[in-house]
């Protein structure tokens, strides 16, 4: 008689149908494969439910069979979190079909999605209602709100807004035994005991399967300035960020920090896009918004950029004169982390350190690249107005790209021993999934890992839920 772990494949079938199965390697490769081309796995099959009860019953059979399920959104994650592994015993659980939006509600200014419903398609059903979803990120249009929540998605808005797990207010989450949690609640104050949704949120599919989420929805925005400051250095940038939350208090939504060189690249890899303050060092993409109409935003955007450039803060500035200008500004920044996938293999760090370290960290950390790596290349960005940079290290000219990443170790050392130093995050926003695994290891304190093994041992005892990522 054929094995449970043999038969789990005909029994994912009879639950989702025939066609939402998939073994035949063409079919599955784009789901064992990650965003960035740097882990590639096999699979027993993937699975794609419908509604929240296949999910339970896919649980269930895999479950049965101990067999091992890796969730996965829209497989645009930077850390390998939803790439199965090498074993081809894994069944990957694509939530891509749970893309219903089960309603909004104008007066609560909520929203309740199903787990793969894009980020986009959530931003545009609140926009449709006058609302905004303040979420933002340049993988928005594949990116699923199942994902946001299981990485704790972080992006351009969240010196305003927050991260994702701060836009949550309730979900719903098929456990590692099948049973089915509805925390879908609506409530802005609820004490009832722990929040027990904040432990699947940012857990990167290891304590349970998000299958739908209530999410908070903001007034819309009927005016926004988007503009590009030029600053000499880090320090200067940090208090134009200063005199921008001063001058604009919480209508500053984003502050992105821009090197030249990340720049650059994404000109490089797009030349179409603008170059509207050429040849400096560092950049900043500043957006303002207000939900007054009237507001005379634009006036005091420019009164406090002028006042900036007039006061030695920025070298220079210049403001979108229109949607589409705006939109360019975004690619710019946006398309960075394309552009350099584009470049080839780099090592990528997510980190965030307080405000007033960054400029510190900054400088040190490239004059000791420098000096271990002469030549290696820093491509610099990222979320500034919440002290989240993505500092990542390309091989010097004429290395070759792998031979450069067999370095990652020390490359990582000489990052994050600074990054922890400064009281820092080896992972502001992108999570741990397999690639910080051993940082992880390396850098949290022992009782903090204990307590985190104790919550998997409590919630996936049984090690079903995307073993071999986060712990
Ligand atoms: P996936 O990549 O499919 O999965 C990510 C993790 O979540 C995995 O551990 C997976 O197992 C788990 N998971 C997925 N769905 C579920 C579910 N329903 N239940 C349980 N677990 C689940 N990230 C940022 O934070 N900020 C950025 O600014 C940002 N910009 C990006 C720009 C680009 C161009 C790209 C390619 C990526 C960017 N990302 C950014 C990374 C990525 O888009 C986010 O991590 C996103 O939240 C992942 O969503 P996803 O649906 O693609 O998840
Ligand atoms: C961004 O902010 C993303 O663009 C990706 O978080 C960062 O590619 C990266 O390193
Ligand atoms: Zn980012």
């Amino acid at each position: 008689m054929p094995n449970a772990a043999a038969t789990v494949v005909s029994r994912l079938r009879a639950i989702v149908g025939d066609a939402n199965v998939l073994t035949a390697p063409a079919d599955v490769e784009a789901y064992v494969n990650d965003w960035r081309g740097r882990y590639h796995g096999t699979t027993r099959a993937v699975v794609r439910p419908a509604t929240t009860q296949q999910v339970s019953e896919v649980m269930t059979a895999c479950a049965d069979a101990s067999v091992a399920l890796v969730p996965q959104g829209g497989n645009t994650g930077m850390c390998g979190a939803a790439t199965p592994d090498a074993s081809g015993e894994e069944v990957v659980l694509s939530l891509a079909r749970m893309r219903a939006i089960r309603g909004l509600d104008a007066a609560n200014a909520t929203i309740t999605a199903e787990a793969g419903v894009t980020l986009a398609a959530v931003q545009e059903a609140a926009a449709q209602a006058g609302l905004l979803f303040p979420l933002s990120l340049g993988s928005e249009g594949s990116c699923t709100i199942g994902g946001n929540l299981s990485t704790n998605a972080g992006g351009t808005a969240v010196l305003r807004y927050g991260n994702a797990r701060d836009l949550v207010l309730g979900i719903e989450v098929v456990l590692a035994d099948g049973r089915i949690w509805n925390g879908l609640r609506a409530l802005r104050k609820d004490n009832t005991g722990y929040d027990l949704k904040q432990l699947f949120i940012g857990s990167e599919g290891t304590l349970g399967i998000v299958t739908a989420a209530v999410l908070k929805l903001f007034a819309a925005p009927r005016t926004r300035v988007t503009a590009l400051a030029a600053v000499v250095d880090v320090s200067h940038a940090v208090a134009l960020l200063r005199a921008m939350k001063q001058a604009l208090g919480d209508r500053l939504v984003g502050f992105e920090l821009v090197s030249g060189v990340a720049l650059q690249l994404s000109r490089k890899h797009h030349p179409d896009l603008p170059d509207p303050l050429p040849g400096h060092p560092w950049y900043a993409l500043l957006q303002i918004d207000d939900s007054a109409s009237d507001a005379k935003l634009a006036a005091l955007v420019e009164g406090a950029l002028a006042e900036a450039v007039g006061g030695g803060v920025a070298v220079d500035a210049t403001i979108a004169q229109s949607h589409e200008q705006a939109q360019r500004l975004w690619a710019l920044r946006d398309n960075i982390s394309e552009a350099q996938r584009r470049e080839g293999p780099n090592i990528k760090h997510d980190i965030s350190v307080p405000i007033s370290a960054i400029p510190a960290f900054v400088d040190d950390t490239a004059a000791a690249i420098a000096d271990a790596f002469a030549g290696a290349q820093l491509v610099v960005f990222g979320h500034l107005g919440d002290g989240n940079l993505h500092y990542n290290v390309a091989a010097p000219p004429g290395v070759e790209a792998q031979s450069f990443l067999s370095r990652t170790r020390q490359v990582n050392r000489l990052v994050h021993d600074r990054v922890v130093a400064a009281g820092g995050s080896i992972s502001a926003e992108h999570g741990i999934g397999q690639l910080k695994r051993e940082e992880l290891a390396h850098y949290k304190a022992p009782l903090e890992l204990e307590l985190m093994r104790r919550v998997k041992a409590a919630l996936d005892p049984r090690g079903l839920l995307n073993p071999g990522k986060v712990l």
